[in-house]
């Protein structure tokens, strides 16, 4: 894993450098909808503290941040009308992720819609 860059994309949306479309915050995490949505109403969820993937994220901020991504996807979903929704979470560029800032998706699914790649 790389170490934390402050100028990742995430920490410049947590700075107010990138414009985001919030779906939540709280004193330490954001959502916001994905520039590149797998289906509609696709969010991701982050820490506002620094960590790059789930081996150098501090407990206790991991289980604040999986009590958001429990809340916000059943109601992301119920919002949508979706039929379900998916989490993923990539750590380390072997395994897809892009963004050097651990984050959650919460990916709203319809059982007759096939999802973006
Ligand atoms: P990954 O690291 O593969 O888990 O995915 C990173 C996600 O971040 C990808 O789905 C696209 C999204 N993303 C990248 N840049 C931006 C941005 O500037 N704004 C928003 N809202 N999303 C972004």
């Amino acid at each position: 894993m790389p170490a934390y860059d402050d100028n990742n994309v995430f920490a410049r949306i947590l700075r107010g450098e990138i414009p985001c479309h919030k779906v939540y915050e709280d004193d330490r995490t954001l959502a916001f909808l994905d520039i590149m949505p797998r289906t509609r109403g696709h969010t991701l969820v982050i820490p506002k503290v620094k960590a790059t993937g789930l081996a150098d994220i501090e407990p206790d901020d991991l289980c604040h941040l999986m009590g958001v991504v429990q809340k916000l996807g059943p109601r992301i979903t119920e919002a949508l009308g979706a039929d379900g929704f998916m989490i993923q979470q990539f750590n380390g560029a072997g395994a897809g992720q892009t963004v050097f800032h651990i984050h959650f998706h919460v990916i709203p699914r319809w059982a007759d819609q096939p999802m973006r790649p």
